[in-house]
């Protein structure tokens, strides 16, 4: 089965908790502090493999998460990482947000690699809070979470030469003829359903990648046939081919087969529809389209098109034929996908907002949430750590502009806090976990 589109929902690891820890030595009383860090926890990462050809794996499985870093434990001992989850994808995916539509990655070479979601830092443990002046911290940090996010994922094929045509004009005989492709090859329609790629070597060696598609109709822009979705598989290519029934087996005129593939093609997108285009009239070993070729000819170069007469069926014209269409190939030159602009870290990472929901303020900061976050609310030392940040950073200053009185509620990342009065802090508040831990336990 072809799949060229999936949605999947990726979450790294939790880096693990530091360790609150003092050395216990024989005859000495009171050891320093010796908990180590967590371990980082696991990343999701996709990676290309050129042996894929369809994302039909991602229909089964849908939810990837890396494992957690293990928490640190005494004698300054680092937990494990977790470890990596790996999903593997073929060339020509494209990585969107699902939730901002963003582009995040276009994986095109084989073994290319993308960080989708990055595991969290693990927590430092109390050793590394020890000072001159504060020889016995008695907090770790918790940590960091995994990121998380949903991904949509779309394959678009990277061909250089995209073969468009009716169903029967012959464009899988056609790439059978010059690549190693073996698409079925039959009389009736809509024998191709999947797209097929055929790889050519041109004169001097380099490959040229041809995209077979399957046929399009009148109406295909309406779902007409099997529609006009396949289209997205010649997106990329740098040059269109449409392969014409020149004879006319089925009884349609050639030329007003090529004026319904050219408006399915402008319905589908403009700008696809401005690519560099040539025509390739096939099936010349019959009468009928021998008879019918100067006409075509004619017809088809007013609209400023070359004209390649072929039969796909007996070979004639084929080596011109390649040479014509490798000779048009902008190689490297596949345009990027112009409809997405990609956008990352929209906003600067010490960012931070108030917002005011009835009785409450939330307030929201991509680095102050991963704070917050692992910060342990049963420390004091903890949370006086966080203060000092919330004022380092103007937070607490912004918190009482914006109208926090003490015993305000304040949520953060999820985080229940009341403004508290403190008259050690500059603002003469403070932030405390709004339950206090010892009753919770
Ligand atoms: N006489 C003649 N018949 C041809 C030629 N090329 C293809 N055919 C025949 O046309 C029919 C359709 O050929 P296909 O290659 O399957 O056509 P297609 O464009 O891939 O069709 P779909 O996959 O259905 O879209 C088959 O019976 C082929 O043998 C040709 O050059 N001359
Ligand atoms: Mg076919």
């Amino acid at each position: 089965m072809f799949v060229d589109r999936a949605q999947i929902r990726v979450k790294a690891g939790d880096g693990g908790a530091g360790a609150v820890s003092f050395r216990r030595e024989k005859f000495v009383p009171n050891g320093g502090p010796d908990g180590g860090d967590g371990g980082r926890g696991g990343s999701v990462r996709l990676k290309v493999d050129t042996g894929m050809r369809t994302l039909m794996d991602l229909r089964y499985r849908r939810e990837f998460h890396a494992e957690a870093g293990h928490p640190g434990t005494g004698s300054n001992r680092r937990g494990k990482d977790g470890r990596d989850v790996e999903i593997r994808v073929p060339p020509g995916t494209l990585v969107y947000d699902a939730a901002s539509g963003a582009l995040l990655a276009d994986l095109r070479a084989g073994g290319q690699v993308y960080v989708c979601a990055r595991g969290g830092r693990g927590g430092r443990g109390n050793a590394r809070f020890a000072s001159a002046v504060h020889q016995a911290p008695r907090m770790a940090e918790r940590g960091e979470p995994g990121a998380e996010r949903q991904l949509r994922l779309e394959l678009k094929l990277l061909a250089d030469v995209g073969l468009i045509g009716f169903p029967n004009a012959g464009k899988s005989t056609l790439i059978a003829r010059f690549t190693a492709a073996r698409p079925r090859v039959a009389p009736y329609p809509f024998t191709t359903l999947n797209p097929e790629l055929g790889v050519l070597r041109d004169p001097e060696g380099q490959e040229v990648v041809f995209a077979d598609i399957p046929g399009l109709i009148e109406g295909a822009h309406r779902g007409v046939g099997l529609g006009d979705r396949f289209l997205r598989h010649v997106e990329r290519c740098s040059l269109l081919v449409f392969v014409l029934d020149a004879a006319g087996t089925e009884g349609r005129d050639p030329l007003e087969d090529l004026w319904v593939l050219r408006r399915e093609l402008e319905a589908y997108s403009p700008r696809l529809a401005q690519r560099p285009w040539l025509v390739a009239l096939n099936k010349q070993d019959l009468p009928e389209a021998r008879a019918d070729l100067a006409r075509q000819r004619a017809a088809v170069a007013a609209q400023g098109a070359d004209v390649l007469p072929v039969s796909a069926a007996t070979g004639e014209g084929i080596d011109a034929f390649v040479l014509a269409v490798t000779g048009r190939v902008r190689r490297g030159e596949s345009p990027p996908v112009p409809e997405v602009q990609t956008v990352l870290n929209p906003r600067p990472r010490a960012a931070f907002e108030i917002r005011r929901e009835g009785a409450v303020m939330r307030v929201e900061g991509v680095e102050l949430e991963r704070r917050v976050r692992m910060t342990d609310p049963g420390s004091e030392e903890a949370i006086s750590r966080l203060n000092r940040y919330l004022e380092r950073r103007g937070i607490a200053r912004a918190l009482t502009r914006a109208g926090a009185r003490p015993g305000q509620r304040v949520v953060i990342a999820a985080t229940d806090f009341l403004w508290v009065e403190d008259m050690e802090r500059r603002e003469g508040c403070a932030l405390v976990p709004s339950y206090s831990p010892s009753t919770v336990r």
